[in-house]
């Protein structure tokens, strides 16, 4: 698997480029400080420890997807939300484990919402990136705090960023941060190098119940063998919209922390029955410092 380093300000050499456009996805070697990648944990467990999470209930599961029925969930786009590991509860439906252990990932508009959050994702490096992989109006759609938790940190299976975050025409990336080491044992991410150069697969939206529902589009032929991507602390690792990846359950004692932000282009089209939806008062915004 290729590493690289990019320059201190994000600019990217044609090599890096090049080996983007051919695998679908790019990891940058210390691209954020440790001091950096300290400040989003730090911040993550303090929004926990001010947060009655045993009063939640909402489990997130890319296998039973119960998740998608929980209004918790889908109004959770412009939002700070908790959501648990399946196995985090006993059977009475109690925690099992301390707060800061049981809590799958936070979402969706940290990056909004929380200035720690604002601040780091709207890093000129970041910035940079988008534009040199071709953004003119990049805008901060999603932003994700995922803990995979040492023991019950569950997988995320095989999936399109696009699926869940379509615009016409597609238009979305993936700028995932390891926070920590992230190896094959406590749950890395994998992905198809290559098969971001096929079809959509699938589209998760609202039907005309207004039920969250996966559409089939097209059926892929992925013939690609999944590429482990360890990734050391502070990495950065690029994710084309239609790559297919996937992250593996975390079985060992070390967690696997990791911010993931999704952009899209403002200049594309964002359907009104997609998942995630924002209230009229707050608008999508760019890499801009928040006035
Ligand atoms: O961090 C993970 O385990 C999965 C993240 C992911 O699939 C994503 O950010 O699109």
């Amino acid at each position: 698997m290729k590493r690289f380093e990019c320059a201190n300000d994000g600019t990217l050499s044609s090599e890096m480029l090049t080996a983007y456009d051919s695998d679908g996805y790019l990891v940058l070697e210390r691209f954020f400080s440790n001091t950096e990648c300290d400040s989003l944990r730090e911040r993550a467990n303090h929004l926990i420890e001010e947060t009655d999470i045993t009063a939640l209930s909402s489990v997130f599961s890319t296998t039973a997807h119960s998740h998608a029925k929980d209004e918790y969930f889908q109004t959770s786009g412009d939002k700070i939300r908790f959501f648990l590991e399946s196995e985090s509860l006993n059977e009475s439906g109690e925690l099992k484990y301390p707060a800061t252990e049981s809590v799958n990932k936070i979402g969706h508009a940290l990056h909004d919402l929380d200035p720690v959050f604002s601040r780091f994702s709207r890093s000129d490096k970041l910035n940079r990136l988008a534009q040199q992989i071709g953004y003119t109006d990049p805008k901060l759609l999603q932003s994700m705090y995922i803990f995979k938790s040492p023991r019950i940190g569950g997988e995320v299976n095989c999936h399109q960023d696009s699926t869940f975050l379509y615009t016409d025409p597609l238009s979305c990336t993936g700028f995932w941060v390891a926070l920590e080491d992230a190896t094959v044992e406590n749950g890395c991410m994998y992905a198809l190098p290559g098969e971001h150069k096929g079809p959509l697969k699938e589209r998760f939206h609202r039907n005309d119940n207004g039920d969250l529902t996966f559409t089939a589009i097209e059926e892929p032929d992925w013939k690609a063998q999944a590429v482990a991507l360890e990734a050391k602390k502070g990495s950065l690792v690029l994710l084309h919209g239609k790559l297919p990846h996937l992250s593996g359950a975390n079985r060992s004692d070390n967690s696997r922390h990791a911010y993931t932000l999704h952009v899209i282009d403002g200049s594309c089209h964002y359907p009104a029955d997609n998942w995630l939806v924002r209230s009229d008062d707050m608008p999508l915004t760019g890499f801009e410092t928040p006035a």
